[in-house]
């Protein structure tokens, strides 16, 4: 039931993290549904709290669900220990909150999930950690504005939800040629580890939405952090014991672990029906501009080539030559796309960042971060990609009428 590390990605995401349970023998692992675990003793419940013997103490401190999926994605993200959390905002909480203090300085990237960003602009300055948010498209613009104080460099592998890919290698270089101890966070959520592993790169930290890819049937929220036992250890102590206590539930935590077994199938295909839906919209008339990067015409295409492995993930984004409300009528028409936001479910699912996902930033905001009013974005699901097009095709075929 164990495997090495050795073992292949489709291995790995089935039998890595699995615990010992010979006594009782399950294949699956049972839900631990306990807020807290017995301790023999006085002396063995001191020696778990002073962090003198491994164990069980209580949830929030850890659980053997939660335990398994933390174990499984480290294993799959090339990772020391993974933490898994009650949502990606947990997530992304949970380690600046760890990471930073009042004085330090945030380099972020200017296209980030809305939330992500409100949280960065609207809380985190509340606190007095600086914030610059700059297009991490520009290398000499990062080195540029990396400071004394700069603690954190963070930005999504593929951005959310214009898709631009971040040069993960020069990146690093530049950062760390700067300042060693600064530490690099990645929101991997779009990429999963399935194509790129950006902990093999040289970056710290890695984030993940679970709510998306990592469990796949749109029935969970959860979050993902992998990185040293030491960065872990402190984010779990620090930013979920007591700052966040953003805590999974066991039952989440088993469908997570449910979903991760077909993480790279479902990756795949994915990646092959969004790779023809792309070429498809590319090809409309009434398409004025898709983003894809498996697309030769995507502006970071050949570095997608370079950092991806096996395909160019689910997220396409694109523009209609229309008007806005024309637009909005194309959508409500859709009969197979659903229109909700998330992603990474086996439904496809269709939304508008400027006025869902990414309404927390101001119209100016939206312009300099490239999120055009006109955007539409498309989480390919896992229906057949004949059926989508056809969906789509029916409504766009309308608008050159
Ligand atoms: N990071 C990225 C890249 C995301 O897309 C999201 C959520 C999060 C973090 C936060 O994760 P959550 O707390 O929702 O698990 N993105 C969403 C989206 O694009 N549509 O709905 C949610």
């Amino acid at each position: 039931m164990s495997c090495n590390e050795h073992a292949g990605f489709a291995t790995r995401q089935i039998h890595a993290g699995h615990q010992d349970l010979s006594a009782v023998g399950p294949l699956a692992t049972p839900i631990f549904q306990t807020s807290t675990f017995v301790f023999q003793d006085t002396a063995q419940g001191a020696a778990r709290f002073a962090g003198e013997e491994q164990g069980y103490i209580y949830t929030r401190l850890g659980n053997p669900n939660g335990n398994e999926v933390g174990a499984k994605v480290a294993n799959l993200e090339g990772a020391e220990m993974g933490l898994v959390m009650g949502s990606g905002m947990g997530a992304v909480s949970a380690c600046m909150w760890s990471l930073l203090k009042a004085g330090d300085h945030l380099l972020a990237d200017k296209t980030l999930y809305g939330c992500t960003f409100a949280y960065f602009m609207h809380g985190l300055t509340r606190f007095g950690v600086e914030v610059t948010l700059i297009d991490f498209a520009d290398l000499d613009a990062i080195k540029a504005s990396l400071r004394d104080n700069t603690a954190v460099v963070y930005f999504e592998s593929e951005t959310n939800p214009d898709l631009k890919i971040v040069d993960i290698p020069a990146i690093v270089k530049i950062v760390k040629d700067h300042n060693p101890a600064t530490k690099i966070v990645v929101d991997n959520t779009f990429a999963t580890p399935v194509l790129l592993r950006p902990i093999e790169l040289g970056v710290d930290i890695v984030l993940h939405s679970a709510t998306k890819y990592l469990n796949g049937h749109g029935d969970v929220i959860a979050g993902m952090l992998c990185g040293s036992a030491e960065d872990m250890t402190n984010v779990l102590m620090v930013g979920v014991k007591d700052m966040t206590g953003s805590v999974i539930g066991p039952f989440e935590a088993f469908l997570i672990n449910r979903g991760l077994k077909t993480l790279d199938i479902r990756v795949n295909k994915h990646c092959q029906s969004a790779m023809k839906i792309a070429t498809f919209l590319e090809g409309h008339p009434a398409v004025k501009r898709t983003l894809y990067p498996g697309l030769a015409s995507h502006p970071q295409h050949a570095l997608a080539e370079k950092l991806f492995h096996g395909g160019f993930g689910g997220m396409i984004a694109f523009e209609l030559d229309c008007s806005k409300d024309r637009a909005a009528e194309f959508i409500n028409h859709l009969e197979l796309c659903s229109l909700a936001v998330s992603l990474g479910d086996a439904e496809t699912l269709i939304e508008h960042p400027a006025s869902m996902t990414h309404s927390t930033y101001t119209p100016e905001e939206l312009a300099e971060a490239g999120i055009g009013e006109g955007m539409i974005r498309l989480s390919v699901g896992l229906e057949d990609p004949e059926d989508i097009i056809a969906d789509l095709k029916a409504q766009l075929d309308k608008i050159k009428k």
